[in-house]
C-alpha cells in the first residue's frame, strides 16, 4: 500500500479533536506500542486522547502505558458510554473476536472507527481501514502515520514504537523483517529509543511465577507426526499452582521450536471459563493462519491463534489432526 492510502485516516485524525484508541485483548508489545505511540503523537498535536485497555495488561508492558500523560482507561461499557470522542482508532487488529468485551461498543460506533492493521483478515465494521500485511509490525504503520501528520518523534514515542517493532519481529529475526523495518528502527534510535533498555524492560522483567509456569509447560509437551508437531498445554490447575497470571503464558510457545524436527508448535491453555485458547507457530511449510481459520481464529501464516471448546485433550486432538492434514 502506498502512503496516500493512509492519508484519509491521517486526515480524519487531523480533523478530530478527541480520539479513543483501542487494541486487542491479551495485548503484546506491538499492540501497546502502537496504542501508546499513536496516543503520544495525537497528544502532541493537541488532541484529547483516551487510551482504552482490555485487561489484563502483561506486567512487562506496563512501563509503556506509564509514558502516557494520563493513565489508560480499563474498558467497561459504562466508561465507554461516558466518553464522547470524534474518532475511535483501533490498532493492531481488525478482528471482532480479539476486541471482546468492547466489540459491541465498537460496532455501534462503526461510523467513527478508523483501523490500522497488519493482519491478513478482520471483520470489525469501520469507517476507514488501512491494512498493510507487508508491515512487520503495526508500529511500522503508526510510524508512517506520524510522518504524514508531521510529528517529530520524542524519546517516549520512539520507545513505544521500537517495543512494537522488536516484539513482532522477534528482535528482527522473522521473515517479515524488511529493509524498511530497519530504516524505521534507525529513525527510532535517532529519536532516542534504546534497544538495551527495551531488552531489560521487555525480556528481563518477568516474575518468578513465569519460570514455574514454564516448568509445568515443558512437563506437558507431546509430539506428533514424527516429532514435527509439538503440543504444549497448561490447565487452570497448572496456572494456579504456579501462582501465575494468564498473561504469563506469553512466549512459552516458542520453547519447543528449539528442537530441529519441530516445524509447528501448538500451545493450549484453559481459560477460567473452561474454554481452550490455542496459539500456533510454524517455522515454514505450514500456514497456521489457515488452520486457525478452520476454528474461527486467525493471525499470520507463521503465528496464529483460535479458541476451541474444552477439554484440553479434545482441543489438542482436533488441532493436531488439522495440522497433520496440512503437513501431509
Ligand atoms: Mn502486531
Amino acid at each position: 500500500m502506498s502512503d496516500n492510502e493512509l492519508s484519509p485516516i491521517a486526515q480524519a485524525l487531523h480533523d478530530a479533536k478527541s480520539v479513543a484508541i483501542f487494541t486487542h485483548a491479551r495485548p503484546d508489545p506491538d499492540a501497546i506500542g502502537s496504542q501508546v505511540g499513536a496516543a503520544l503523537m495525537l497528544a502532541a498535536l493537541g488532541k484529547q486522547v483516551y487510551v482504552m485497555c482490555l485487561p489484563p495488561i502483561p506486567q512487562p508492558l506496563q512501563f509503556l502505558l506509564n509514558m502516557l500523560p494520563g493513565s489508560c482507561i480499563e474498558y467497561t461499557p459504562e466508561k465507554a458510554a461516558n466518553i464522547s470522542v470524534d474518532r475511535i482508532l483501533v490498532v493492531d487488529t481488525s478482528a471482532r473476536q480479539q476486541l471482546e468485551p468492547a466489540t459491541a461498543f465498537l460496532e455501534s460506533s462503526a461510523s467513527k472507527v478508523l483501523i490500522l492493521d497488519h493482519h491478513i483478515s478482520g471483520d470489525l465494521r469501520h469507517d476507514l481501514i488501512y491494512r498493510d500485511t507487508s508491515a512487520a509490525a503495526c508500529v511500522e504503520i503508526v510510524a508512517k502515520l506520524g510522518g504524514i501528520l508531521g510529528v517529530a518523534f520524542s524519546k517516549n514515542m520512539a520507545t513505544a514504537l521500537l517495543a512494537g517493532l522488536v516484539g513482532d519481529t522477534g528482535w528482527f529475526r522473522f521473515d517479515s523483517v524488511t529493509p524498511r523495518t530497519h530504516e524505521i528502527a534507525a529513525k527510532l534510535l535517532d529519536a532516542g529509543a534504546s534497544p538495551s533498555e527495551l531488552w531489560g524492560r521487555l525480556m528481563q522483567s518477568e516474575r518468578k511465577s513465569k519460570l514455574v509456569l514454564l516448568s509445568h509447560a515443558v512437563g506437558h509437551i507431546s509430539f506428533y507426526a514424527r516429532d514435527r508437531i509439538a503440543a504444549m498445554e497448561l490447565s487452570n490447575q497448572d496456572i494456579a499452582e504456579a501462582n501465575a497470571e494468564t498473561w504469563e503464558t506469553e512466549g512459552l510457545i516458542d520453547i519447543p521450536m528449539m528442537v530441529e524436527s519441530v516445524v509447528c508448535s501448538v500451545f493450549l491453555s484453559e481459560t477460567p471459563e473452561g474454554k481452550i485458547r490455542a496459539s500456533l507457530r510454524s517455522k515454514h511449510t505450514v500456514d497456521v493462519n489457515a488452520v486457525c481459520r478452520e476454528f474461527g481464529g486467525g493471525g499470520h501464516a507463521r503465528a496464529a491463534g483460535c479458541r476451541l471448546p474444552g477439554p484440553l485433550s479434545s482441543a489438542r486432538d482436533a488441532l493436531v489432526k488439522a495440522l497433520e492434514r496440512k503437513l501431509g
